[in-house]
């Protein structure tokens, strides 16, 4: 049972009839029973870093390989093993302050420990898994901006907790020019405990979190770079799967599985339930995940192994560091947030790389509504994300660019910058097309987001008679469309009709109910096409299933109705909207 990376997998059933010799490296119990041991510092020896009781440290020895599984330890406290916590209505109410900050329960986090034990989400069979112990050693680089402190302690805790020692070389907290005050000084103190094993880089202005990930990757010592948000927690025996396939072969980029952690109780969810995903996207660039094709799931051999994914979703991964800067790290002209992780899976696969989703490493984050902090001074500098998408689409989708266009036709007059360096990147290291990337690697997105017909007509869709009231959704479907007053800022009250009779507001599609009053639903998956025709002559919305015209009720719904190319009730004009 060799898989193709010469990785072995002791077979379940043979593991339940004559259990395994206990695999090397142990794993020592916890640092609170060996706190006298001497940090010796050599492979072979007990090392212990720290000497404070609640950071648990794994011994090891040296073999050719291991099975890495690390005891688990039950605790007792709140949080533990990753069960909700539940407020009382009066801490609930006051937690509704740290919410609105930072995006998380503070009272909730404060009260779990920084140590706290998190259930193993994995898949039964990743603790069989045999793993070479001579692994490049990793830094982890957390990007962080104004974040919790508990939430971002317990990231750091948890990966102290739960990595080898002696496969970690640093983690490296990177500060990109935080102002709240728990995590100026406190946390130039509070790292000391580590003896040198966390680093602290501060930025001397606002980088946006794509720039500072580049500083940290320049900093860091470490052979591997993992890159992780400054609020996770590290599942078990997380790295060393991580690292096999990069030892393997160092273009390729491993990514974990992402497990939630409720941003309310901060319970853990885990996210594999039987079934595995990879990551693709839709032609707005959002980012989707979809169950592994079937070629790719039969291309293994274990449910378990590494499987090959266009992208990820952009927070969490290894990559070997002197290959991500050769790679040019990420282009320096990305703001803030957003797109940099097409940018760079992009890069990789049509550069001769590779991305590889690793089932066997699961690493909890915790997901947030909305975004908590601002975006310093580019605030008033137009739609960020849109720009960052744009910069990734001239440089690297080819004629596909035109496909995000159709999908965001605000974007094609956006202003992106100065490209040249990038594209000179793509040149110097002689990429593939896109078109081969689409075929070979992301073959999945055209089956569930077929190519994009042209938009025959875009805009705001105002009433001829009050050209003030415009087509609107308020927000994502299921939701119903009516009219409500123009505000030129396209969002929910930007309709594209193309040329197959599709009418779309984002990603979502123009409907009708039972009631044939207009909704707005979750586009038939692999459909392009649709019932909608606007005639130029009498200003009409026509859907053809019914032959029936778009008419604006009195109360501002908008119905299907007979055609009356009379009324002015059903008069529609397209008009432009601003980029932002
Ligand atoms: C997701 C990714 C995130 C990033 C982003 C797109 C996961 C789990 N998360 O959004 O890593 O790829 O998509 O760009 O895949 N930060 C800074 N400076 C800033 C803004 C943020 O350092 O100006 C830090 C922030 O404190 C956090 C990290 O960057 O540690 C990611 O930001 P996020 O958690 O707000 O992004 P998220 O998870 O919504
Ligand atoms: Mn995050």
């Amino acid at each position: 049972n060799e898989t193709g990376d010469g990785l072995k997998l002791k077979e379940r059933l043979a593991v339940v009839r004559s259990p395994p010799k206990p695999a090397a490296p142990h794993w020592a119990k916890t640092a609170d029973t060996q706190v006298e041991a001497e940090d010796s510092g050599e492979i072979g020896k007990p090392k212990v870093h720290g000497k404070y009781a609640s950071i648990k440290v794994p011994l090891f020895t040296e073999e050719e390989e291991g099975n890495f599984e690390e005891k688990q330890e039950r605790r007792q406290g709140p949080g533990e093993e990753g069960v909700a916590v539940n407020l009382s209505k009066e801490e609930a109410r006051k937690a509704q302050r740290g919410n609105r900050e930072y995006g998380f329960n503070q009272i909730a986090s404060d009260m779990i420990s920084l140590d706290r034990a998190i259930p193993d989400t994995r898949p039964p069979e990743c603790k069989h898994w045999q793993y070479p112990t001579k692994l490049p050693k990793v830094s982890v680089v957390i990007a962080f901006h104004n974040e919790m402190w508990s939430t971002l302690l317990r990231t750091v805790h948890s990966v102290i907790n739960r990595t080898p020692a002696y496969l970690l070389e640093e983690v490296l907290l990177v500060d990109d020019f935080s102002d709240k005050e728990p995590l100026k000084q406190a946390l130039d103190e509070y790292i000391l405990k580590f003896e040198g094993k966390v680093g602290l880089v501060r930025n001397a202005e606002r980088e946006g979190l794509i720039r500072t990930r580049s500083i940290g990757a320049k900093n860091a010592k470490g052979e591997v770079v993992f890159f992780l948000d400054a609020h996770c927690e590290v599942g078990y025996n997380w790295l060393p799967p991580l690292l096999a396939p990069i030892v393997r072969d160092r273009t390729i980029m491993t990514v974990p599985v992402i497990d939630g952690i409720d941003s309310e109780t901060f319970a853990i969810q885990p996210q594999y339930q039987g079934k595995l995903f990879r990551g693709i996207f839709e032609w707005g660039l959002l980012y989707k995940e979809t169950e592994l094709p079937e070629k790719e799931k039969t291309r293994r051999k274990h449910e378990t192994e590494p499987y090959k994914s266009p992208t990820h979703a952009g927070g969490l991964f290894a990559i070997n560091r002197q290959y991500f800067l050769q790679l040019g790290g990420y282009d320096e002209g990305l703001e803030i947030w957003g797109g940099e992780q097409y940018e760079l899976s992009f890069k990789i696969w049509q550069c001769g790389g590779s991305i590889e989703w690793v089932p066997c490493s699961h690493i909890g984050h915790i997901y947030r509504g909305f975004m908590p902090y601002g975006l310093g001074k580019l605030a008033n500098k137009g739609p960020v994300v849109s720009i960052n998408l744009k910069r990734v689409a001239e440089v690297w989708m080819d004629e596909y660019k035109e496909y995000y266009y159709i999908r965001e036709p605000l974007v094609r007059h956006l202003e992106a910058g100065d490209l040249s360096k990038q594209k000179a990147l793509r040149a110097d290291l002689n990429c593939k097309s896109f078109k081969w990337y689409m075929e070979n690697v992301a073959y999945d997105v055209v089956e569930q987001y077929p190519l994009l017909p042209a938009n025959e007509l875009w805009g705001e869709l105002r009433s001829v008679r009050d050209t003030w009231m415009c087509w609107d959704s308020h927000g994502d479907a299921p939701s119903k469309v009516d009219v409500s007053p123009c505000h030129h800022a396209g969002h929910h009250q930007l309709l594209r009709l193309n040329t197959e009779g599709q009418l779309a507001i984002g990603e979502r599609c123009v409907d009708i109910d039972s009631q044939r009053r207009l909704q707005l639903i979750y586009c038939p998956m692999g459909r392009v096409d649709g019932p909608w025709q606007y005639v130029k002559s009498t200003q009409q919305m026509k859907h053809g299933d019914k032959g029936k015209c778009v008419e604006r009720q009195p109360e501002e719904t908008l119905f299907l109705k007979t055609c009356d190319n009379q009324s002015e009730r059903q008069k529609w004009e397209f008009a432009p909207v601003k980029s932002h």
